[in-house]
């Protein structure tokens, strides 16, 4: 077992993995840019090292100055928790030439998964679902055209290099597609230096559904059950939940199947997320694989009960798996609580926290960095808190979490609560009747307070 882990990241991830760390007897180190020196992941660590200026690029995401802070700590492993480098397929190269151990798959998994027509094609092959497209990146926009009406409209242009959403454009007919391309094929060279575009066939209204995998050094693969994260806008997430209200234990049988499949194609190790579309005839295809822990875990943790940053320790270790999928024995659902004015097309709130109250109690969980008197920096991703509630029926877990929500007390900065509030009391949702569309529709006057 490791010795020291370095947690590379800051907010509540790392907070998150410190915990965990301290549960296993592992020594930790923080590393924290001068915007971070009042964060708590700083206090909690056995070791802090200040490794440059707010600037992301120069803190965070800076391999060299990250690297030096493992030399002097003297740290035998790296969390990369998510965001920031922990999709960087060179960071965890370099990692591994300094033989330090990435907490996470090795830089070729990791590469194979970012670039997207790469992974559809080890899907194809591997006999997961996908949705039908072309046959890897588009040479030009007549044989884009020509495999348009071999599939029919709909169809959606995607960037091989993307990835929430960046380089992506809908196409409805024959007359709107160059200029579709054009600014598809700018977006991705702008967002990635790559301009590479693939088509593939439209699907309409859909559910997002990822299943969590889990994968050893020995080749096991199991998979953790799904969560439901449909409830997006501009794809940020803002609620995801597990189980999903659309699964049944058929569906579940036949995507955990594909889920493993996938992870077993590349002998994934670590935890990871297969994500899927799935269609109002439930339906499913394969769409992105996260080589990374999410900031959603914990409500797959609640609903199985088990540490996934544990698991991804263990399995980086040498540990093998057990072997077997663990299935929903509750619900959990999770509201992403972030420093935005909703009632402002949710712009970022950054600002000091003049009070703060936790929701408390039985079946209630949060997860946050932030205190009263701490000031949310302006830098960084607006997520100052996860509200995670679990109960025996999603009902429960509804009432659960609109008793916590207005238990929640966060003032001197505006946050997501008053939507959470409100997405609470909407019919549709409290239904389960909701898709990725759902924001699109939603009336953002519900959440005047
Ligand atoms: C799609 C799709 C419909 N059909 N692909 C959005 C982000 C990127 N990861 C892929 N995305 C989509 N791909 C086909 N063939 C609809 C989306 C999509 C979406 C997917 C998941 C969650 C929210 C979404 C919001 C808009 C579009």
């Amino acid at each position: 077992m490791f010795n020291k882990i370095l947690i590379a990241n800051r907010g509540e991830i790392a907070l998150r993995i410190i915990r965990t760390c301290k549960e296993m007897g592992i020594k930790t180190v923080a590393i924290y840019s001068k915007a971070d020196a009042e964060s708590l992941h700083v206090r909690f660590a056995d070791e802090a090292v200040c490794i440059g200026p707010a600037a992301s690029s120069e803190s965070y995401l800076n391999i060299p100055r990250i690297m030096a802070a493992v030399e002097i700590t003297n740290a035998d492993a790296i969390h990369p928790g998510y965001g920031f480098l922990a999709e960087n397929a060179n960071f965890a190269e370099i990692c591994r030439q300094s033989g330090v151990k990435f907490i996470g798959p090795t830089p070729e998994m990791i590469n194979k998964m970012g670039d997207k027509v790469t992974a559809k094609e080890t899907m194809i092959k591997a006999g997961v679902p996908v949705v039908p497209g072309s046959d890897g990146l588009l040479k030009d926009v007549k044989q884009g055209i020509k495999i348009a009406n071999q599939i029919g409209y709909p169809v959606i242009l995607k960037a091989t290099a993307g990835g929430g959403g960046k380089g992506m454009r809908i196409v409805n007919k024959d007359d709107e597609f160059e200029e579709a391309w054009d600014s598809a094929r700018k977006e991705a060279k702008a967002s990635f230096t790559n301009d590479g575009i693939y088509v593939e066939k439209y699907v309409v209204e859909p559910r997002h559904i990822e299943f969590q995998i889990v994968g050893d050094q020995f080749g096991n693969v199991c998979h953790l059950s799904e969560r439901d994260c449909s409830i997006q806008r501009r794809h940020q997430k803002l609620v995801e939940e597990s189980p999903s209200p659309f699964m049944t234990p058929e569906l579940r049988e036949k995507m955990g199947e594909a889920a493993i499949k996938a992870g077993k194609s590349i002998n994934y190790e670590g935890v990871g997320t297969i994500e899927f579309l799935v269609d109002k005839f439930r339906n499913f295809y394969f769409m992105e694989m996260n080589t990374r822990i999410q900031v959603e875990h914990p409500v797959t943790e609640e609903v199985i009960d088990h540490d996934l940053i544990k698991e991804q320790i263990k399995v980086a270790a040498g540990i093998p798996i057990s072997g077997k999928n663990y299935f929903p024995t509750m619900h959990a659902m999770e509201c992403r609580i972030n420093a935005e004015d909703v009632m402002k097309d949710f712009r970022p709130s950054p600002g000091k926290i003049t009070s703060f109250h936790s929701a408390k109690g039985h079946g209630v969980r949060v997860d946050t960095h932030v205190y009263a008197g701490y000031t949310v920096p302006p830098y960084y991703d607006s997520m100052i808190a996860k509200l995670i509630c679990k109960a025996q029926t999603r009902e429960d877990c509804i009432k659960k979490m609109q008793r916590a929500l207005d238990e929640f007390v966060i003032e001197g900065i505006k946050t997501t609560i008053p939507f959470h509030k409100a997405l609470m009391k909407d019919e549709a949702f409290k239904a389960g009747d909701f898709n990725t569309g759902f924001m699109n529709t939603f009336d953002m006057d519900n959440c005047k307070e």
